[in-house]
């Protein structure tokens, strides 16, 4: 029998159909999801997709929770929490209310089982990979078809084995694990890879850490990041008295990798990602002494106990000279540092104790003042994210963000203390009766959904037309990210009407004048193409990024390379996806070009690009020849109604 390793048996486990043998690399593989996680910034959209799906009850574990858009200041997002609250127990999910935790916390805690698989509509549902489990982000529409009990496509990834060896310094964290193995691997292009963690360093990082890696492996674009679940899940799991949710997974002898990272823990420094979009994964000692502004401790990546306790023993006794914010993760981790006397550290040293969310992760409170430098402990320092566009955000460990707290510099925190960062521990709070349970179906088919005035329902999009002319709407570089062409912060709120979303925020941060120029072309009967480099659509899950595109007349998105989560998107949303044949004649295009595409070559692999005055450019469909149905339809939901109507 083949020896295979952790990421080839939880796929061939979670496969659907019960696979005997794992396909070729990059071969089609349909993943039957165990468990599936809403938030409430994508939940929505995703809720109204379900609600369309005609299914009457979820067939997977389904969590929703109430995370991204707790500042509530007015009645959208209250509005949007009631919806999910009553679309939760109509349907038989577990639903999590605001302040309870943000999405990957609540789920690594209670839900998150080794062996399983989950699908959220979040790209950092790869947290869960720290519990031994499949986990992987999409957007929210897949979410709702795995939740309906479809089976969810993807492509065999290569395994990358990420080879841990030493043991951390008390000063070094699981964040910077993880930002050196973006270092080596890079920011893009790693979307049909996997990355599965071996090694004796798996000693030194327990269930929190191992998430964090998970959770940022998103930032490097990979499809999955995975641990084994060894001893060190199981006492966690115990722990949280969840015991007889564990099993043990690991590879066996002889398993092979595609290609093998070597990481010495011992050797790896406090490390800085500096703004934008991690760019320059350096040591915080090259940095050390530069004045900052602000710091923010929290997000899904490292707002657990043991990263928090850390920052209170190095708070004991001392206060803080910048403007100093924290967010737990939960609010079992708020309730563990009250029970440890952390929480009493934070309020003596002057910080400011935000709610259990994400918080200024996605610009919801705490924005930096202008020009400012803020240290933070998030994941992703995508450009104007923070709320303040002229304001640089570099990424750290929450050891490395308190020192920077404490001395009102950038320092490495190893000059604070010496010996051990040793932390007090209490018992984590385990809590389940915190969440609104599944109700049972006779129940659940009685609840009355509440819809507030601003939801909007999903627009119906039309069908591909056999031919697409219009106009090159903007000419982009490389690296666009989500938060560029569908930012969140102070826009978040709009996720439940699409078409205001469209309106006031498509690309706003590029060009502002976007969207009337693509609704002009649009009403005049036109078609929107956009022309791009490399790594399109990197970032967040959020498909709002392909949907409102699409409500603005967006037809065609041409560019060197996509991101895998967004070209997913594209196609839900009947947007198609191609690459040059030859990448120079981007180049040759200029934004406003007039530009045409005849559509009936997309399945002979036969596109061009016809740019008026230039000439033609050979194109490739960049999505799966098994998308093509459902671009020709329009997308997702309008394949499926014309699967429906037929059936
Ligand atoms: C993010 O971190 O960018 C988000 C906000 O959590 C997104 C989802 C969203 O846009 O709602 C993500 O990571 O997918
Ligand atoms: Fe929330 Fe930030 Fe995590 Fe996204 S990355 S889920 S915004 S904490």
């Amino acid at each position: 029998m083949t020896a295979l390793n952790v990421a080839q048996k939880i796929l061939l486990a979670n496969a659907a159909g019960g696979l005997a043998q794992l396909p070729e690399q990059g071969k089609p593989l349909e993943i039957q999801f165990t468990h599936t996680l809403y938030q409430d910034a994508t939940g929505t959209a995703a809720a109204l997709a379900f609600e369309k799906m005609g299914v009457d009850r979820v067939k997977t574990t389904s969590v929703i929770v109430v995370d991204h858009k707790t500042l509530q200041v007015g009645y959208i997002d209250g509005d949007d929490h009631r919806y999910l609250e009553t679309f939760s127990k109509r349907y038989g999910c577990w639903f999590s209310r605001g302040g309870l935790g943000i999405c990957h916390s609540v789920f690594l805690e209670d839900f998150a089982v080794p062996g399983k698989s989950v699908i959220g509509s979040d790209s950092h549902t790869t947290n869960a990979g720290g519990m031994g489990m499949l986990a992987m982000g999409a957007g929210g529409t897949d979410v709702s078809f795995a939740m309906a009990g479809t089976s969810y496509k993807i492509e065999m990834p290569k395994v990358v084995q990420v080879n841990l060896t030493g043991a951390l310094h008390p000063g070094v964290l699981a964040k910077d694990v993880i930002l050196n193995v973006l270092k080596v691997i890079g920011i893009k292009g790693n979307k049909d890879i996997c990355l599965e963690y071996t090694g004796p360093g798996l000693k030194s990082l327990n269930v929190t850490d191992r998430a964090t890696i998970c959770n940022m492996g998103t930032e490097g674009g990979v499809a999955f990041s995975i641990f084994p679940s060894d001893d060190i899940t199981k006492a966690y799991l115990e722990g949280r008295k969840r015991g007889k949710d564990w099993v043990a997974l690991s590879a066996d002898p002889g398993a092979t990798y595609s290609r093998t990272v070597e990481i010495n823990l011992s050797d790896l420094q406090p490390t800085i990602a500096l703004y934008p979009r991690l760019k320059g994964m350096e040591p915080v000692s090259n940095h050390a002494g530069l004045p900052i502004d602000a710091v923010f401790i929290g997000s899904c990546t490292n707002s657990n106990y043991e990263n928090l306790a850390r920052v209170g023993e190095l708070l004991r006794g001392r206060k803080v000279k910048v403007d100093t914010a924290i967010a737990p993760g939960s609010q079992a981790i708020a309730r563990q540092l009250a029970a440890a006397g952390y929480l009493e550290i934070f309020y003596a040293a002057g910080v400011r104790v935000m709610e259990n969310a994400c918080s200024a992760c996605i610009g919801q409170g705490f924005s930096p003042p202008s020009n400012g430098v803020m240290l933070s402990t998030a994941n992703r320092n995508f450009e104007g994210r923070s709320g303040t566009e002229t304001a640089k955000v570099h990424l750290v460990s929450p050891v490395t963000a308190i020192a920077g707290a404490i001395t009102g510099v950038i320092t490495d925190p190893r000059t604070l203390f010496s010996g051990d960062l040793t932390i007090k521990y209490v018992p984590p709070v385990v809590d389940m009766d915190s969440y609104v349970a599944p109700l049972p179906p006779d129940e659940a088919a009685k609840v009355v959904m509440r819809y507030g005035p601003d939801i909007a329902p999903l627009p119906t999009l039309d069908p591909l037309p056999a031919k697409l002319a219009g106009e090159v709407l903007l000419k982009l570089g490389n690296e666009i990210t989500t938060d560029h062409i569908q930012p969140a912060g102070k826009y978040l709120s709009l996720r439940s009407n699409a078409d205001e979303y469209a309106k006031q925020a498509t690309f706003v941060q590029v060009d502002k004048t976007f969207s009337t120029r693509a609704a002009a072309v649009r009403d005049a009967g036109g078609h929107g193409f956009i022309v791009a480099g490399d790594g399109y659509g990197m970032g967040s899950s959020r498909e709002h990024a392909g949907l409102c595109p699409r409500i603005l007349g967006v037809r065609a998105i041409v560019a060197k390379g996509f991101e895998r989560i967004h070209l997913a998107n594209l196609a839900n949303f009947g947007i198609l996806g191609l690459t040059f044949e030859n990448p120079a004649d981007l180049e040759r295009i200029q934004q406003g070009a007039k530009v045409s595409l005849d559509t009936s070559g997309l399945e002979s692999g036969q596109l061009k690009l016809v740019v008026e005055g230039v000439g033609d450019m050979p194109l490739k469909l960049a999505q799966g020849k098994e998308d093509i149905p459902m671009i020709r339809a329009g997308g997702a939901l309008s394949l499926f109604a014309s699967q429906m109507k037929a059936a």
